[in-house]
C-alpha cells in the first residue's frame, strides 16, 4: 500500500504550475545586486488530524486562507512544532501539518520584471509542498537541507495584495526515506481504537518536525550567479584557489573574481568563469587550538555582468568566505595542511527545550562558547546535516566538521533496495552541493550504524561512497559503524574507519573494568584488518545530572566520568599509532522517543540539555586542553586554562 502522504502528493500535482530550482543553492547573502526579506516569526498553523491525514489536500487548504478552513494556532518559525503546545497529540503527531503566512513583496521587486524573487526554506522535516497564492511552486523530500523556488511570476500576478505562502509538511518516515522508518497500523480492535497507527524508527532521537530553519525571500538579477565551487591548496607560502562560477540567464556573461584578506586588502584577482587565484604569503585556514590564528577566511567577491532582455546590462555580486587548506589521509594519520590532526571533539544534536530542532541563535552561540571552553576542536553532525549558519560558525572559529547525511537507522533489508539507494544518492548530491565550500568540513559521513552486514550493503555502500568521492575528491569519506557490526562490506571503500562502542554500558553493564581490554581488542582487530586510521566516533554513558554514587554506579555522574577515563587510557596509547580522534557521545542531553531505556531523553551528554556541565565536562575539558597543549598551538588568550 502506498503511504497516504504519497497519494496526497500525486493529488497536489494537479495545481503544479510553478517552477522549482535544482542547481546552485548558494546561501542567501545580501549584496549590491541581492536583497533579502526574512519570513521568520509567527505563522498560522493547522495540523490535519483527519483519519487519513488527507483532509487538507481533499479540501485544498492552500486555495484560501488557512483560518477559513478550520481552527488554527500561532506557530513560530523556525521551530519544531512538537513542544510548542500543551497537546500531546500534536507533540506525537504523524502526518501533514499546514503553515501559512502573508507577505508583502516590496513593490520595487515586483516592478522590476527582470528580477528573480526566490522563496527559500532552510529546511523542513520531512516532506514539504509549497504554494504561493494557491499555486504550487515546489515540493521537496528530506529534512535538514534547503529548497527554493522562483516565485516572481506568481507574485507579479497580484500586485497591490500580499502573497499568501502555504507550506504543508509531513513527518512520515517509510522504508525509503532518510532516515527510514515504518508506519505500523494496529488492527486489533480489542487493543487499539479504529485507525490507530504508530511511526517506528531505528534511531535514538526525537523525530522533531516542522519548519526548522529560516524561511526568506531573496532576489537576484535575471542573469545571476547560480553556483560557485572553490578548491584550495598551497605550495610553500603561496595559496592556490581554483574556482568555478556557474551563471544562469546569460550565455555571454563576464565574470570577475577578487580575493580580499581579513583587513579588506585585495590580494589577487582573476577573470573568467573558472580560474586559479594565487595568494602570496597565504594565511592558511587552521583548526582551533592548532594555530594561534585559527579559522582565517578570505572573502571571494564574484561579479557577473551580462546583457539581459529585461534590463540591458546587469550585474550580480556574491561574496563567498574562503578558507585555504588541504586535507589528506594516510594509513595512520589525518593531515590538515600537511600536519597531523587529532579530532578531540564531540557529537552533537540540533536539539533544545521548546524549539526542538529549530534554529536558535542564542543556542548556537552558547554551544560554540561551550565547545571552546571544553577545548573541542571538532564535531560530527550526528545524525543529519546541521544548519548552514552552524557551519559558517565552524569556518570562522576553526571547528572541524565531519558532515553526516541523515542515513541513520538503516536496519531493514528493504531499505537497501534501488529506490532507497537512489534517494540516498540524491541526498548526498544535495549535501555536497550545499556544504562543498566550507573549509571546516573535512569529511563526509554517508551513514551512521547501518546494517552493513546485510547482503545488499556491499553494493549499496560501494556505490554511495564512490559517488560521494566523485562529487568531492578533496575530502575524506566514511561511514560510522558500531563495534558490534561487521564492517567488511563498507571498510574497503572508506578513507577513515569510524567506530562507536559502548563497553560497560550496552554490553557488560556496570563492569567498568572490561573497558580497557575490550577497547584495545577493538582497535587492534580493526586496524589489523583494514589498515586505515580510526576515529572513536562515539563512546559514553548516561548520567542523570545530580545523581551520585561512589563507587560508581550506572547513571551516576561518577560512572560517566569513570567510563570516559577508562577509554582515555587506551586512546592515549593508540593515538600515538593510528587512532586519529575521539568524539564523545554526546555534547548535551537530547530528547528521544519514549522508551523504557530513556528517562526523558538520552542522558549521555556531558552538558545537560540546558547546557550546564556535568562532572564529565570538567574531566573532558582538562583532557582536551592537555592534548591541545601537547599537539597544537594554543591561542595567545588561552594558555592551558586547566593548569
Ligand atoms: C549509538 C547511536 C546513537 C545513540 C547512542 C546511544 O549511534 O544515535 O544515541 O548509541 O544509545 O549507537 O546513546
Amino acid at each position: 500500500m502506498k503511504p497516504f502522504w504519497l497519494l496526497c502528493i500525486c493529488l497536489s500535482s494537479l495545481w503544479n504550475v510553478g517552477c522549482s530550482l535544482g542547481n546552485g543553492m548558494l546561501f542567501p547573502r545580501e549584496s549590491p545586486s541581492r536583497e533579502i526579506k526574512e519570513l521568520n516569526g509567527l505563522w498560522t498553523f493547522r495540523a490535519d488530524f483527519s483519519k487519513d491525514r488527507n483532509l487538507g489536500f481533499q479540501k485544498a487548504w492552500f486555495l484560501s486562507p488557512l483560518a477559513e478552513t478550520g481552527p488554527v494556532i500561532d506557530m513560530p518559525v523556525p521551530a519544531s512544532y512538537n513542544d510548542i503546545t500543551q497537546d500531546a497529540k500534536l507533540r506525537d503527531f504523524i502526518g501533514w501539518v499546514w503553515y501559512e503566512r502573508e507577505v508583502w513583496v516590496p513593490g520595487s521587486w515586483l516592478q522590476d520584471v527582470g528580477r528573480r524573487i526566490v522563496l527559500r526554506v532552510g529546511s523542513a522535516h520531512y516532506y514539504s509542498v509549497v504554494w504561493v497564492n494557491g499555486v504550487k511552486v515546489t515540493e521537496h523530500e528530506g529534512g535538514h537541507l534547503p529548497f527554493e523556488a522562483d516565485i516572481g511570476a506568481v507574485a507579479r500576478k497580484t500586485p497591490g495584495a500580499p502573497c499568501r505562502i502555504t507550506i504543508a509538511v509531513n513527518n512520515t518516515l517509510d522504508l525509503h526515506t532518510l532516515p527510514p522508518g515504518t508506519i505500523q497500523h494496529m488492527n486489533d480492535p480489542t487493543r487499539y481504537p479504529a485507525g490507530y497507527f504508530v511511526q517506528n524508527t531505528n534511531f535514538d532521537f526525537f523525530n522533531y518536525a516542522g519548519i526548522h530553519r529560516p524561511v526568506l525571500l531573496y532576489t537576484t538579477p535575471s542573469a545571476y550567479i547560480d553556483d560557485i565551487l572553490v578548491q584550495t591548496t598551497f605550495s610553500d607560502s603561496t595559496g592556490v584557489v581554483s574556482y568555478q562560477v556557474s551563471v544562469v540567464g546569460s550565455d555571454s556573461a563576464t565574470v570577475k573574481v577578487s580575493l580580499t584578506d581579513k583587513d579588506g586588502k585585495c590580494v589577487t584577482t582573476s577573470t573568467g568563469a573558472s580560474g586559479v587565484l594565487k595568494v602570496p604569503n597565504v594565511n592558511l585556514w587552521w583548526p582551533y587550538l592548532m594555530h594561534d590564528n585559527p579559522g582565517y577566511l578570505y572573502s571571494m567577491e564574484v561579479q557577473v555582468s551580462a546583457q539581459t532582455n529585461y534590463n540591458g546590462l546587469t550585474e550580480d555580486v556574491y561574496t563567498l568566505p574562503v578558507g585555504i587548506r588541504t586535507v589528506q589521509v594516510t594509513t595512520s594519520q589525518f593531515l590538515i595542511n600537511n600536519k597531523p590532526f587529532y579530532f578531540h571533539g564531540v557529537n552533537k544534536h540540533e536539539d533544545s527545550d521548546i524549539r526542538g530542532k529549530g534554529l536558535d541563535w542564542p543556542l548556537i552561540v552558547k554551544d560554540f562558547n561551550l565547545l571552546k571552553w571544553l577545548g573541542a576542536n571538532s564535531f560530527r553532525t550526528s545524525h543529519y546535516p546541521y544548519a548552514e549558519e552552524i557551519l559558517q560558525m565552524c569556518d570562522r572559529h576553526g571547528i572541524v566538521v565531519i558532515d553526516e547525511c541523515p542515513g541513520v537507522g538503516i536496519r531493514d533489508i528493504r531499505s537497501f533496495d534501488n529506490k532507497s539507494l537512489t534517494h540516498h544518492l540524491v541526498v548526498m548530491d544535495e549535501l555536497v552541493r550545499r556544504d562543498k565550500n566550507h573549509p571546516s568540513v573535512v569529511m563526509w559521513s554517508v551513514a551512521n550504524e547501518p546494517a552493513a552486514e546485510m547482503q545488499p550493503a556491499g553494493y549499496y555502500f560501494k556505490t554511495l561512497i564512490s559517488h560521494t568521492k566523485s562529487l568531492d575528491p578533496t575530502r575524506a569519506v566514511t561511514f560510522v559503524s558500531n563495534s558490534n557490526y561487521n564492517l567488511d562490506k563498507g571498510a574497503p571503500y572508506v578513507d577513515v574507519v569510524c567506530v562507536n562502542s559502548y563497553f560497560s554500558w550496552y554490553h557488560d553493564p556496570g563492569h567498568l573494568e572490561v573497558i580497557p581490554l575490550q577497547l584495545n581488542t577493538q582497535f587492534e582487530n580493526w586496524y589489523g584488518k583494514y589498515k586505515k586510521p580510526i576515529i572513536q566516533s562515539e563512546y559514553g554513558a548516561d548520567a542523570v545530572p545530580g545523581l551520585h554514587n561512589d563507587p560508581p554506579m550506572m547513571f551516576t555522574e561518577e560512572y560517566q566520568k569513570t567510563v570516559l577515563q577508562n577509554y582515555h587510557s587506551v586512546f592515549d596509547k593508540k593515538r600515538k599509532q593510528y587512532v586519529i580522534g575521539e568524539l564523545i557521545w554526546n555534547f548535551a542531553d537530547f530528547m528521544t522517543a519514549q522508551t523504557i531505556t530513556r528517562v526523558v531523553g538520552n542522558k549521555k551528554g556531558v552538558f545537560t540539555r540546558q547546557r550546564q556541565p556535568k562532572s564529565a565536562a570538567y574531566l573532558l575539558r582538562e583532557r582536551y586542553w592537555g592534548i591541545a597543549n601537547e599537539t597544537g598551538v594554543l591561542p595567545l588568550w588561552a594558555k592551558y586554562p586547566c593548569s
